[in-house]
């Protein structure tokens, strides 16, 4: 990371502009990692005297409210004050996704900034533009943006990991662990953790919110899904959907299904699994995980997707879910014969 690394500290902290805002994009469906690596990059940034905001599409949800994030942290996106931004717009930081066309309205502001950086650790990411760090070794974009503080902090001498922006980051590292389970899990990655937790982040109760609290609707409308789960390939794949009208009848939110796609990749066997998922948008939206040898992302690739290897996903507008559902299987086919 080296080079590039101090090539963004030397843009985050460049007087060139002073006076101007950092601004900085997570991409859209928040996760704990890309709100959380946003957060902490702000929040560092304020803390040297930079001006700088989390530019978001949507407010923060619900589910990620026991994060704490100050309302004055971030501001929400409205074309009604496009020019306005862009003329404060001194640099553009995408983290945890590298093009506008992840950040949803957003990217539009993200697209005309003159000067740009990159912050993600995704594999399958879009055309090359700005300063790019991009490490699809680091577990998640925390780890990044833990890797800039401490940069900073050597160039401004001060020092800037707070139990606040500690607990941002460990946030976003447990979310794209799964608290420390997945492969994606390195000995630099509990290095990472153990900085933050001597820093004051609370593990427990991030992972109490994250992973295990639950609603009875949620509970209700991932019992419907899995009963509705179908075999593929010998047991291989597993694949269920999570229609509008499960989401209704469960009387459960749009994220519910979050999670859902995990279980079915444990199951005795599997190697790949798929949940397609009607939003209320119009749009549907496929969750793929996976163990060796199947490439989630390569997979969601062939449908304008993409993720890491063992996670991935995409989205297709007017179709219907079982339209998608049968170009899946059809698609996976060669993934399960070669
Ligand atoms: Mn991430």
């Amino acid at each position: 990371m080296g080079e590039v690394a101090d090539s963004i500290v030397d843009l985050l902290l460049s007087e060139d502009i002073s006076g101007k805002v950092i601004f900085v994009y997570p991409h859209v469906r928040l996760d704990g990692d890309c709100i959380g690596s946003a957060a902490a990059l702000v929040a560092v940034l304020r803390n040297i005297n930079r001006r700088s905001y989390v530019m978001l599409e949507e407010p923060i949800p619900e589910r990620l409210a026991f994060m704490n994030i100050p309302d004055d942290l971030y501001r929400i996106y409205s074309s009604d004050n496009h020019n306005q931004l862009s003329q404060e717009q001194g640099l553009a930081v995408a983290v945890d996704c590298s093009d506008a066309g992840r950040m949803g309205s957003a990217g539009t502001l993200y697209e005309v900034s003159s000067s740009k950086a990159v912050l993600d650790h995704h594999v399958s990411s879009g055309e090359a533009t700005g300063t790019r760090l991009v490490v699809p070794q680091a577990a998640a974009t925390a780890e990044l943006v833990l890797h800039i503080i401490r940069i900073i902090e050597t160039r401004t001498h001060k020092s800037l990991l707070n139990e606040q922006i500690a607990n941002f980051l460990m946030v976003g590292i447990q979310s794209d662990t799964g608290r420390f389970s997945y492969q994606n899990t390195t000995p630099d990655t509990l290095r990472a953790a153990a900085d933050l937790l001597e820093a004051g982040a609370n593990l427990y109760l991030n992972a109490y919110h994250l992973f295990d609290l639950t609603s009875v609707e949620r509970m209700r409308l991932i019992s419907k899904a899995l009963s509705g789960a179908r075999m593929f390939y010998d047991g291989k794949m597993a694949m269920t959907a999570v229609t509008q009208e499960m989401i209704r009848d469960a009387n459960a939110s749009d994220y519910a299904a979050d999670g859902l796609v995990s279980n079915l990749r444990d199951i005795e066997g599997v190697v790949a699994s798929f949940v397609v998922r009607e939003s209320g948008d119009g749009e549907i939206r496929v969750n793929i995980r996976s163990r060796e040898p199947f490439d989630s992302a390569a997979f969601a690739e062939i449908f304008g997707g993409g993720g890491h290897h063992r996670a991935a996903g995409f989205s297709v507008r007017d179709s219907s879910v079982n339209e998608v559902c049968k170009s899946i299987i059809h698609q996976a086919e060669s993934f399960f014969t070669e």
